[in-house]
């Protein structure tokens, strides 16, 4: 990956100041174990055949799909869906939350491609083959048995590990340029005969540093981070990538003959994590989003939804957060309340960060758009109509069944995780079932 020796060099050296400064906030959204091994990768395929296959591949790593990603909807339109591959249980993402986004085409939107390149695009995608009949076999047995034998368990990261890698076949020119043409993307995914790992993005814990420091160290970042604004405390997602750079590949020409080109296809990537939100911290994230303005309105509107600490943010039904019973409190003759938000105020219970372990569509299709060559196409220039005509159908129903396993909701992960300690809560403090707090609808005039 270019420069990413650099961007996991600088993201050590931020997480180690930001760590020694004051070790148990650095901490609150995770270990720095955890921190500093947490990776999500990014790969793109064609075809519901293959994302089958990819699924198959991830789960034999215990990682399962959650989300449904359209980028086609997107300011910055790029033709496919996605969903994340991750692990789900508590005590795995602790250990190493190593998530892999994951894009498929849509190769019948008309918006992008005519029915001709449609038919064309569909019948390479039909004869190339992903991943190996051996690996297939080894995930999925692996998936059933709950593990594989040393030496199978070798083979399978061996074949998975180079079904990922980019490939040394010669491109072929012409056509990659065709597809180009309608999107750097589909070029990437359509335009050669295999996937392969697009980028590998370090976790830091103060994306702001390392922005300016990759910056000074003469990497050309995109515009912005993408995200909610800087916060004492954060919530989903910051991201940030720099421009792809040109690497080496060869290309075969129509007569035949191949000669030493480039493309600028993998990039590098970083990203800071914040806390999980509820329905309503959404959905004021959705407004914040919707809203127009500059930076600075943008950031006074943000504060206007989000108090900038988490206590608060927990308290008013904004944040996902783990009840955690404060067992050595001393016992001062008032019993506790019986209301989550009260027991937090009155120190009965903490509340820890539930973090956000997804992605957020408009970012995706920042990061997207950032890194593709030229101005984006014309989404409606392929096709017969309007925004929405000709879009094919797609949703997280599509994805459940192209995968042949159900894709779940982030949303009700962690609603559920949250549910789960106040009710341990409850009975560490020999209350009744609490309530989450239930959020009042945003300011109005915000
Ligand atoms: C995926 C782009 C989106 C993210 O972190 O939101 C993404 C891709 O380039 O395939 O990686
Ligand atoms: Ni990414």
């Amino acid at each position: 990956m270019p420069a990413y020796g650099t961007l996991v060099e600088v993201a050590g050296e931020v997480n180690a100041e930001v760590l020694a400064a004051d070790p148990a906030a650095a901490q609150a959204l995770g270990s720095i174990d955890r921190v500093t091994a947490e990776r999500h990768g990014a790969i793109r395929v064609g075809t519901a055949r293959e994302l089958g296959q990819v699924g198959q591949v991830f789960a034999a790593l215990g990682m399962h799909p959650v989300g449904f990603y359209d980028l086609r909807e997107a300011g910055q339109p790029v033709p496919v869906v996605s969903t994340a591959f991750r692990p789900v249980d508590d005590d795995e993402l602790a250990a190493n939350p190593f998530r892999v986004f994951t894009s498929v085409l849509a190769t019948d939107d008309r918006r992008f491609f005519d029915a001709d390149l449609q038919a064309r695009l569909e019948a390479r995608l039909e004869q190339r083959e992903l991943f190996s009949p051996l690996l297939l076999a080894l995930a999925a047995r692996a998936e059933e048995d709950g593990g594989l034998l040393p030496e199978d368990a070798e083979a399978l990261v061996r074949l998975a590990t180079a079904a990922f890698a980019l490939s040394p076949e010669p491109v072929d020119a012409a056509w990659y340029a065709e597809l180009e043409r309608v999107s750097g993307v589909a070029a990437d995914i359509g335009g050669v005969g295999s996937t392969h790992v697009n980028h590998l993005t370090p976790r830091v814990l103060d994306i702001d540093a390392l922005y300016a420091r990759m910056t000074e160290r003469g990497v050309e970042m995109i515009d912005a981070i993408q995200g909610p604004p800087r916060s004492a405390a954060p919530v989903l997602l910051r991201q940030t990538s720099f421009r792809a750079l040109a690497e080496p590949r060869r290309m075969r020409d129509a007569d035949g003959s191949s000669r030493d080109g480039s493309l600028r296809v993998r990039f590098g990537e970083v990203e800071a994590r914040g806390c999980a939100l509820t329905s309503e911290g959404r959905a004021r994230y959705d407004r914040w989003m919707a809203a127009g303005g500059g930076p600075e309105d943008r950031t006074a509107l943000w504060r206007s939804l989000f108090p900038e600490d988490a206590d608060e943010q927990a308290a008013a039904g904004l944040t996902s957060v783990r009840w955690v019973p404060v067992v050595d409190r001393p016992r001062d003759g008032a019993p506790p309340a019986r209301d989550l938000a009260r027991l937090l105020a009155d120190g009965w219970v903490r509340a820890e960060p539930v973090v956000y372990e997804d992605f957020l569509p408009a970012s995706a299709a920042g990061i997207f758009a950032s890194n593709l060559d030229g101005a984006a196409p014309d989404p409606d220039g392929a096709g017969e109509g309007g925004a929405s005509a000709g879009s094919s159908h797609r949703d997280a129903g599509w994805l459940s069944e192209a995968l042949g396993r159900e894709v779940l909701e982030p949303a009700d992960l962690y609603a559920a995780a949250s549910a789960a300690s106040a009710a341990e809560a409850a009975r560490a403090l020999d209350l009744p079932p609490l309530a989450q707090p239930v959020a009042s609808p945003a300011p109005r005039g915000a």
